[in-house]
């Protein structure tokens, strides 16, 4: 397996941990945390946002809160959360430890647009089960009769009824009781905290009838599991392992999340393929990935191994109309950050950077390339296809300056490709691009 290059992870630019998808009007998002870059500790200040349609290139839509916008949080302790949409608007459940010293607790932030910002409307823990009582990995789950629920919790699983308004709780936190039969057998056998093989990372969702709770579970390494019930608030009846803590790049944790886009399902997950190499230790610097699978008839899940592979794309992409710049299938060398007007743009760190764009449509072919960037120093843009050594159809030359855009002359793009844009100069942020015919 070779990771240049490769389909997963699906970020390349920073870690990114404990993805949880959402479908929304027509685009899949994904919501990770930030594994902060040399972690040795769960180091994590970010709610990360990246969108796709073809499930091969993704746009960075950046960090759309940080653990500080909760006034009574521990700066760098946002972990693992999921968002979820309801009349319009947009609820990030995010676990951040408090200030206090009273361990985490379930914070809410809401949005008007799912790539946030996101704001607490509270002030205050949505939800916590007392002082250190494990209130971490929140999922949020609304039933067909408009009832929200949410689980969460390690090594308790949790749960309690959202209101309406997604920012209150109706009635009690019940405690689930964790027996085999609903968990599975503890690898290794029961421990006095983990009596059963449930850890943490709840994903709570339904499908025919049927409701799912995919968890991590234990002992560490973490292997992903999941339980099945009639019931939105079980029992639970213990089904089996998704994907093994034995996988080639598996990290000692492991946090899943699973959507379903265009008629496809998709298992979102996190290893450490990207420092997969000597040198790293990888368990604290993450990395999202995702496997496409079917339910079996009976709505069994098959069992999963982590991949890098080509993975079909539901779309070719349009080079004709405008595209962020933070879009692409694969990054080396760049980062992504906001200008001053707030959009997020790409900045390559070296000479020699680049992305790749699969999947380019050019039909009958293009003529001309444009991109709006500032630039600090001269640079050039070569576009080449295929590879980074790969037929070059263009080639920009950057003069220093603020907001231009950069124009040139294309050749010889037609067809189906992978685009790369190569980058010679490191001084570069670029906003978006457009081909045309
Ligand atoms: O990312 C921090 C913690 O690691 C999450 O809360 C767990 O699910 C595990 O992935």
């Amino acid at each position: 397996m070779s990771l240049l290059g490769g389909f997963n992870p699906i970020v390349q630019t920073i870690f990114t941990a404990d993805p949880a998808p959402m479908v929304h009007d027509g685009r899949l998002y994904v919501y990770t945390g930030h594994d902060a870059f040399g972690s040795t500790y769960f180091t994590m200040d970010n709610l990360m946002v990246y969108s796709t349609t073809d499930l091969i290139n993704w746009t960075d839509h950046g960090s759309a809160m940080v653990a500080e916008d909760f006034c009574w949080a521990k700066k760098n302790t946002l972990w693992a959360s999921q968002t979820v949409e309801r009349n319009g608007k947009f609820y990030a459940y995010v676990p951040i430890e408090r200030a206090n010293g009273e361990g985490p607790a379930i914070g809410v932030g809401v949005s008007d647009s799912p790539t946030g910002p996101f704001i607490d409307p509270l002030g205050k823990p949505l939800v916590t089960a007392g002082v250190w009582a494990g209130d971490i990995d929140p999922t949020v789950f609304i039933d067909d009769d408009g009832q929200a629920y949410m689980y969460w919790g390690n090594p308790q699983l949790y749960y309690v009824l959202l209101n309406e308004d997604m920012i209150s709780t109706a009635g009690e936190i019940v405690r689930v009781p964790m027996i085999e039969e609903s968990f599975g057998p503890r690898r290794g056998g029961p421990e006095e905290r983990y009596p059963t093989s449930y850890e943490e990372g709840p994903w709570f969702y339904k499908r025919d009838g049927m409701y799912y709770l995919i968890f991590s579970a234990g002992k560490l390494a973490e292997h992903i599991a999941y339980a099945t019930s009639k019931n939105p608030t079980g029992p639970w009846q213990y089904q089996g392992i998704i994907m093994s803590h034995e996988e080639k790049g598996a990290a000692f944790t492991n946090h899943s999340g699973i959507a379903h886009y265009m008629g496809r399902n998709y298992f979102f997950y996190h290893n450490q393929w990207l420092t997969h190499v000597p040198g790293f230790t990888g368990g604290f610097t993450r990395s999202t990935a995702v496997e496409e699978f079917e339910y079996g008839t009976d709505g069994s899940i098959p069992k999963l191994n982590m991949t890098t592979e080509k993975r079909p794309a539901l779309a070719t992409f349009d080079p004709y109309s405008q595209t962020e710049a933070t879009t692409l299938a694969w990054a080396s060398g760049v980062e992504t950050k906001r200008n001053s007007n707030g959009n997020m743009t790409l900045c390559p760190l070296n000479s020699d950077s680049y992305v790749i764009i699969r999947n380019v449509d050019f039909g009958n072919g293009a003529t001309k390339f444009a991109t709006k960037l500032s630039a600090e120093k001269p640079a050039t843009i070569e576009l080449r296809l295929g590879n980074p050594k790969g037929q070059q159809i263009g080639q920009l030359e950057i003069a220093p300056g603020g907001s231009q855009v950069a124009e040139t002359a294309i050749t010889n793009a037609s067809g189906l490709q992978d685009l790369v844009l190569l980058f010679k100069g490191d001084s570069l942020q670029m906003e978006h691009w457009q081909f045309y015919k």
